[in-house]
């Protein structure tokens, strides 16, 4: 090879083409760029009504754009045009997948729940009804680049590797890795959470731009994958070998072992109940009469402290049906959904059950579409297959909710298999004070909390529990009553503390002191044995782990991976007990010690206490607790682990 030929000049044809800032690689680059944040913004504007382009938006969504176009510019000569046309051709795909989710699902596509088939089914076999031909616009363009890279490459006009092409390319995935990290700060910033959970899709798409979503969506994989736990089988036995110690334990020789056995299994989680609503009278009104009937029926453990985290409701969900602790960052509903669990749905319908989640809102919300199979459930009944024909707040109001569920639980009844129904209700709330509400609530004497935010969270409350009482109502008409074990808890606190004051008021109780505050961060926990059978008052504290372990001992087995207890064993202690918090927080002998800060405040007295030696001793034993819950949803029960377990189990 001579020296000549390697640094002739090229030829005249080729040196116009590939010179100068507006040379044809340039142009198809650049146009593409345009032409695919145009599809991107169509996009938006089609689908978010609310969606507005200001400068952050174009920034955020030009910056991702760059960031992942980019690094093809250094992708060989002879196969560029080929890479950039792949790309915008992979770009189009993920706007019409976001088209037929947003059609299907009113939702968007995450790249988490790739591999999650049952539902990209669903949408795969419904393809004729979603598509419409003008989607097809989105892949007009690709053609029109494919002759315009074929052209390039005829004319030689790809420029080869060079340094300053290396910086060039640095440079522009730099500023749009910086434009995107900008827009998603600053959303964050507003919506704390929002994006680290990622709990609404399009709800934070239409605020940020669907190209942002998709790249905060592929930075949380990204983390989650980088920051996972690793751990070996032998930490996997350490696990199992403790779970079994924990099972060893639950002796199952309480009367109400088995009380539900071969009984319909129907458990309500209503959104914002807390504890100080059970009995509460306001101006001598009872705020929720037919929840205090169904407890006058039932057992009863009025005070459940509430362990949820970043993921709220689904959380609380997670708790009630797997008893696993919520996950260390954003939401387990979102990122361990395709997990195999071992929950009450799953157990139950390997005993021949039907298991059917409802809820009003849309599916995708909290990915339930998702996480709801995988925590044994047959059917999930959402906002897609309700007629919404009231709409309050988020979604279905819940006397249409609890009115078109009982259709559905009538049908279930029929098809003369037992069942678990499970309802997340949604009308009560945060910030209460729907409109279409307002119209429908009863009239209660709020004295100084008229007009607060707590004044319309009683006021929502009271209509839920109207909702229940005809809830119960039919179940009872229908015959199902007695056939049933009926659960109902609080999902989570809802009132922020800086409303105290009208909450004292209303409570006759100073809530002004940060342990006063937390004793009433609880919610009840009522089951109903069929027929009203060993109702009690149960005053011990509990949490909302213990939810599932206790409800499945009364169907009669037991959860092998439960965090919790079952709260109606024998011999368990709850004062002595931990009570855990996903902040590595917990209670212990009625007292809260705050671990961040290391402060603990008697919870009898209110008083603050001194943070002992011991105490940390028995943080470290909260600490291994979250750890184990951690291994089971990150190890997802899958391989060495679910072998350990089932080993253990079996022993
Ligand atoms: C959304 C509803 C409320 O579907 O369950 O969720 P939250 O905001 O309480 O987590
Ligand atoms: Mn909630």
């Amino acid at each position: 090879m001579n020296g000549k030929i390697l640094f002739s000049e090229p030829p005249a044809y080729a040196k116009s083409d590939r010179g100068g800032i507006i040379s044809l690689e340039n142009i198809i680059y650049g146009l593409m760029i345009a032409v695919l944040w145009f599809k991107f913004h169509s996009f938006d504007k089609a689908v978010f009504p609310r969606h507005v382009l200001t400068l952050i938006t174009a920034v955020g969504g030009l910056g991702t754009l760059l960031t992942v176009m980019a690094p093809a510019l250094l992708i060989p000569r002879g196969a560029r045009g080929i890479a950039l046309v792949a790309l915008d051709a992979l770009l189009s795909m993920l706007i019409l997948t976001d088209t037929l989710y947003a059609r299907f699902y009113s939702d968007l596509f995450s790249l988490r729940n790739i591999g999650l088939s049952s539902y990209a089914w669903e949408i795969a076999s419904s393809i004729t009804t979603l598509f419409r031909w003008r989607d097809a616009a989105y892949f007009l363009d690709i053609p029109i680049f494919a002759a315009l890279a074929w052209t390039a490459a005829k004319r030689d006009a790809w420029r080869g590797f060079s340094w300053i092409r290396a910086a060039a390319v640095l440079v522009m995935a730099t500023l749009g890795a910086a434009g995107t990290a900008w827009r998603i700060y600053d959303y964050d910033m507003n919506v704390s959470g929002a994006i680290t959970t990622l709990w609404d899709r399009p709800s934070v798409a239409a605020d940020t731009g669907t190209l942002v979503y998709h790249a905060a969506d592929a930075l949380n994989i990204l983390y989650d994958a980088m920051t996972r736990m690793r751990f070996d089988d032998d930490d996997s036995k350490v696990l199992a070998e403790w779970l079994l110690s924990r099972n060893g334990r639950r002796a199952n020789t309480e009367k109400t072992f088995g009380a539900g056995h071969g009984k319909n299994l129907i458990m309500i989680q209503v959104e914002s109940l807390q504890s100080f609503i059970v009995g509460l009278k306001a101006g001598n009104v009872e705020v929720a009469p037919n929840i205090n009937r169904l407890i006058g029926q039932s057992i009863c453990f009025p005070v459940v402290f509430s362990q949820t985290a970043a993921g709220n409701s689904s959380d609380s969900e997670l708790m009630a049906n797997a008893s696993l602790y919520p996950t260390s960052r954003g939401a387990a509903f979102m990122r361990f959904a395709s997990n195999s669990y071992r929950s009450i749905g799953t157990e139950l319908a390997s005993m021949g059950y039907s298991t059917v989640a409802f809820h009003g809102d849309r599916p995708g919300f909290w990915n339930r579409n998702h996480m709801y199979p995988s925590l044994g459930f047959d059917r999930y009944i959402s906002m897609k297959n309700f007629r919404m024909e009231e709409s309050i707040g988020l979604g279905l109001s819940d006397r249409s909710f609890f009115n078109q569920s009982m259709g559905y639980i009538r049908e279930l009844r029929d098809a003369g298999k037992p069942f678990f129904a499970f309802l997340v209700t949604l009308t009560s709330h945060y910030p209460f004070n729907f409109k279409e509400l307002a119209e429908q609530v009863r009239d209660i004497p709020l004295g100084d909390a008229d007009e607060t935010l707590v004044g319309d969270y009683i006021r929502s409350i009271a209509y839920v529990d109207e909702q229940i009482g005809n809830f119960i109502e039919a179940l009872d008409d229908e015959g199902l009553l007695d056939e049933s074990v009926v659960v109902l808890y609080g999902d989570h606190p809802a009132i922020p503390r800086g409303d105290h004051g009208a909450l004292s008021s209303l409570l006759g109780r100073d809530l002004s002191s940060q342990a006063a505050w937390r004793s009433i961060l609880s919610v009840p926990l009522v089951i109903r044995l069929p027929r009203g059978n060993s109702a009690a008052m149960k005053n011990t504290p509990a949490g909302q782990i213990d939810i599932a372990p206790s409800v499945a001992a009364i169907m009669g087995f037991s959860i092998p991976t439960a965090m919790g207890q079952n709260l109606l064993a024998p011999g368990i202690d709850n004062a002595e007990r931990l009570l855990v918090f996903r902040s590595g927080s917990y209670i212990k002998n009625g007292v809260w010690i705050e671990q961040g800060n290391k402060t603990a405040f008697d919870m009898r007295t209110y008083k603050e206490t001194e943070y002992s030696e011991e105490m940390a001793r028995h943080a470290s034993e909260a600490a291994k607790q979250l750890m184990f819950s951690d291994m089971l949803l990150e190890g997802g029960m899958s391989g060495r682990l679910k072998h350990f377990i089932l080993r253990a189990e079996n022993k």
